[in-house]
C-alpha cells in the first residue's frame, strides 16, 4: 500500500532582512531531504528569497525548489487544505480561512509556534506549552535554543564534517575563494563582518588599519556598507571594491547564497554576524566571532545577549570571557571596539580553542528539523 507522506506547511512573513526566510527555507529543505516530508513553504516576500536563492522566481504563485513545493502567500489567500504540520515561523498571523481549514480537519494539525532563538533560562520551561487556540487547534511553543529541553539549533547532517574537510583543504578554500574574487595573502588574517549600521566600527577599523600583520576584511553587500564608505572616506562602494588602507584590504562582496555564504564563514579567521541564522552559522564555523543582535523595544535583545555570552564563555579563563564580554557588549550598544579588540587578541589561542569545543558541544543536540519531527511523532 502506497503510504502518504504528512505534509507540512512553513509559514513566514519577511519583517524585514533575511532572517526569517534564511531559517525557514532552511528548515523546509532539511525536512524534505533528511526526513523525506513533503513540505510547503508560504512566504509573503520572494524578492528577499531571492537574495539567499538566486533560483527563486520571484513572480511565481507556484515552484519546486529542492524538492521544496515553494508558494507565493498572497494577500487575498484562496482556499487551500490545511497540512497535518503546521509551523508559523516567528510568531507570524496564518490567514483566517487557512485556520478554518486547520479546524475544519477529522484530526487537526500539529501547530506550531517557531519561535525566535535565544540563550535565556525561561526558554527551556516554555518550549514545547501550548500557547493560544484556534477553534479546537491548539498552538503550541517551539523554542530553538542551545540547552537540553529545547529545540536546538538548525544544522544539516553532516554538517560539521563538511566544515572539518573544508577548513582541512587550503586548495579548495583558495578555490571557493578565488571564484569570489577574493585574493588571500599568504600572512593575512581573514575577517568577514556582517553586520547592521554600527557607529562603533571606525575604531575596529583604525587598529586593523594599524596591526603589525595584514587584515583583509570581507564586507557582503548589505547595511554596514555606509559606515565603511565613512571610514575609508569614499561616497559610495560596490560589489567587487578593493580598497587598502596601511595594514587592512577591505573588499565587498556580493550577497551569496546561503551554502556560500557557509563557506565564507569557514575560511574566516573571524567572523562578525548578526541576526539569528548567520549568528548560528558562525557557531558551526568554529571560528572566533563577534555577534551584532538584532536590537529589540525596550532594549529587551540585552537579555538576550548576556544569556549567550553566559553559556559561550563558560569554558574560557576569567580574563579571556572578561576580553569577550567587553568586546560583543561593546560591538552591540555601537560604542568603540578598537581597545576590546586588541584585549581579545591576547587570547587568541583560547578564543580558537572555545569556538571549537562550544560547536562540539551544540553538535551532540539533536538539531532543530530532527527535534520537530520527534515532537510531532510523539504527537500523534
Ligand atoms: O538578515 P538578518 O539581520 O535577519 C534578522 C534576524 O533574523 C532577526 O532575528 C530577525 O528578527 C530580523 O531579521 C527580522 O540576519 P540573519 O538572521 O543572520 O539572516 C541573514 C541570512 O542571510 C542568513 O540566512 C544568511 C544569509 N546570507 C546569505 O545567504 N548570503 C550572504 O552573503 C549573507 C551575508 C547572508
Amino acid at each position: 500500500m502506497l503510504e502518504l507522506k504528512p505534509r507540512w506547511d512553513i509559514f513566514c512573513t519577511v519583517v524585514d532582512n533575511y532572517g526569517d526566510i534564511g531559517v525557514t527555507w532552511r528548515l523546509a529543505r532539511q525536512l524534505v531531504a533528511e526526513h523525506s516530508l513533503a513540505v510547503r513553504l508560504w512566504v509573503d516576500d520572494l524578492r528577499a528569497f531571492e537574495r539567499i536563492c538566486p533560483e527563486i522566481d520571484s513572480n511565481a504563485a507556484r515552484q519546486w525548489q529542492q524538492g521544496v513545493e515553494v508558494r507565493h502567500w498572497p494577500r487575498e489567500w484562496a482556499p487551500t487544505g490545511a497540512a497535518d504540520v503546521v509551523i508559523a515561523a516567528f510568531a507570524c498571523q496564518l490567514p483566517t480561512d487557512y485556520m478554518d481549514a486547520m479546524a475544519e480537519r477529522a484530526k487537526p494539525p500539529l501547530w506550531m509556534n517557531l519561535d525566535y532563538l535565544s540563550a535565556e533560562d525561561w526558554v527551556v520551561g516554555c518550549h514545547g506549552l501550548p500557547s493560544v487556540k484556534y477553534k479546537s487547534v491548539q498552538k503550541i511553543f517551539f523554542f530553538p535554543g542551545f540547552q537540553a529541553g529545547t529545540g536546538g539549533l538548525l544544522r544539516e547532517r553532516g554538517l560539521l564534517e563538511q566544515r572539518r574537510q573544508f577548513q582541512q583543504d587550503p586548495p579548495a578554500q583558495r578555490q571557493f575563494l578565488q571564484g569570489l574574487g577574493i585574493e588571500r595573502a599568504p600572512e593575512a588574517q581573514l575577517i568577514s563582518l556582517f553586520a547592521y549600521e554600527n557607529a562603533g566600527l571606525a575604531s575596529w577599523l583604525d587598529v586593523l588599519a594599524a596591526d603589525a600583520k595584514p587584515n583583509h576584511l570581507l564586507v557582503p553587500e548589505g547595511r554596514i556598507l555606509g559606515d565603511v564608505a565613512r571610514w575609508l572616506g569614499v561616497e559610495t562602494l560596490s560589489v567587487g571594491a578593493i580598497e587598502v588602507r596601511q595594514s587592512l584590504t577591505v573588499q565587498v562582496l556580493p550577497f551569496v547564497r546561503q551554502d556560500q555564504y557557509d563557506r565564507l564563514l569557514w575560511c574566516c579567521d573571524f567572523n562578525a554576524v548578526r541576526g539569528e541564522d548567520s549568528f548560528v552559522r558562525a557557531q558551526w564555523a568554529g571560528r572566533p566571532m563577534l555577534w551584532h543582535i538584532y536590537q529589540q523595544d525596550e532594549d529587551i535583545h540585552l537579555d538576550k545577549l548576556d544569556a549567550f555570552l553566559a553559556l559561550y564563555t563558560k569554558g574560557l579563563s576569567p580574563a579571556a570571557a572578561e576580553a569577550m564580554n567587553g568586546l560583543w557588549q561593546a560591538w552591540s550598544a555601537g560604542l568603540p571596539i578598537g581597545e576590546h579588540w586588541l584585549n581579545a587578541r591576547n587570547y587568541w589561542p583560547e578564543l580558537q580553542e572555545n569556538a571549537e569545543g562550544w560547536c562540539l558541544e551544540q553538535g551532540l543536540q539533536a538539531d532543530l528539523a530532527a527535534a520537530l519531527v520527534q515532537f510531532y511523532l510523539n504527537w500523534i
